[in-house]
């Protein structure tokens, strides 16, 4: 029964290694036409999107924004620029970066036109679909069929995607570890380790699920809230980590499940948030490359990574793990991963969903 209810998606969670392999080789190829057309000495990207595309994006930024150096980057949902009268930064010298896997997308091709022709930006793109509208808008264009999932959910094509745009920045910000690690990821993604844990954890049902993170991860709980609502239509929600102690940890109650997308770097601050939700009699679930002693001596469900890459490449090793905890509650909840309630694989403005 559950080898057939929601194969196709458990299949594309289990293939990421594979397409991350595939796509750093393939884009390390094409690095030379990569720079060329972003141009060497890049000071500022803009990447859009919408829905987990939009999330990688926002990571990607997130990270490079981290980075020593002189590059700035930011995210925008494609609908903002469609709302925008004005853009508030220097359109002259920004590179937009156009993210969308099935490259049809109204939105954004909405906006990577209306960039292009109202403000003369020169667009690049990440797609999965060759020939889409999006390659064909954009001045250059990195194509990955292999990110084309047969699912409507992103699943291989959001890490894929990330994988991807990492590779990308790390060359624009010269850092030759954060490539490094790139090529290290795919070796070190074992979904067997925490499967059975996780997968128990669903059979309990939690009524609402909150996913916090902080800085980039917060691009990572925010996917992860929209692919349990995806697959599994359960109720969840993600807010930055501290932020949640401004009102809606009063939510907290022992049906609710908060899962920390943790940056050892931040446990510190983000510990105090735990806390409290403990004390609260919430359930809290972290997933991290490493875990506090306070963490594993407090909570019931840590998982640590321990892949002994460096952020912020482990963070996207998290997130497999969490597919597969979306996949299983699913299953327990008696929906089909393979079949998510009115979401069609391309969104387009004038077109419901299925
Ligand atoms: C992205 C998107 C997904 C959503 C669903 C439909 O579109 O909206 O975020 O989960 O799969 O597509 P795209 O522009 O990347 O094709």
């Amino acid at each position: 029964m559950l080898q057939q209810r929601g194969a196709r998606t458990l299949a594309e969670i289990k293939e990421q290694p594979k397409l991350w392999q595939e796509i750093l080789n393939s884009t390390k190829e094409k690095k030379d036409e990569v720079l060329d057309f972003i141009g060497r000495d890049v000071r500022r990207l803009l990447f859009v999107g919408c829905g987990s595309s939009y999330h990688l994006c926002s990571y990607l930024a997130g990270a490079l924004n981290n980075k020593p150096g002189k590059i700035k980057a930011s995210a925008l949902p494609s609908s903002d620029i469609l709302y925008a009268d004005n853009l508030s930064f220097d359109t002259e010298n920004t590179i937009v970066v156009a993210v969308s896997r099935s490259g049809e997308t109204s939105e954004t091709i909405l906006a990577m036109n209306k960039l292009k022709e109202k403000y003369g930006m020169k667009v690049a793109g990440i797609t999965g679909a060759d020939g889409s509208s999006l390659q064909k808008n954009a001045g250059y264009s990195l194509v990955y069929p292999g990110a084309g999932e047969e699912g409507v959910i992103m699943l291989k094509s959001f890490t894929g995607f990330l994988v991807a745009g990492s590779l990308i920045c790390s060359w624009l910000c010269g850092d030759s570890g954060w490539e490094e690690n790139l090529f290290k990821l795919f070796g070190e993604l074992d979904l067997d380790e925490f499967h059975d844990r996780l997968r128990m954890i669903t059979v309990s049902r939690p009524e609402q699920i909150v996913c916090l993170g902080a800085g980039p991860y917060y691009s990572l709980a925010k996917d992860a809230a929209l692919k349990l609502i995806e697959m599994a239509g359960a109720p969840a929600d993600s807010y930055q980590t501290l932020e949640f102690r401004h009102g809606p940890i009063s939510s907290v109650t022992s049906r609710v499940l908060t899962v920390i997308f943790s940056a050892p770097g931040f446990q510190q601050y983000e510990e105090q948030v735990v806390r409290e939700i403990v004390g609260y009699k919430g359930r809290c679930m972290v997933l991290t490359e490493s875990a506090s002693n306070w963490y594993k001596n407090n909570l019931e469900y840590v998982f640590e990574l321990k892949s002994g890459l460096a952020e912020p490449v482990c963070g996207i090793l998290i997130q497999p793990h969490f597919q597969l905890f979306s996949f299983y509650l699913s299953i327990a909840r008696g929906a089909n991963p393979d079949k998510p309630r009115r979401i069609a694989p391309v969104v387009k403005l004038g077109q419901p969903g299925e």
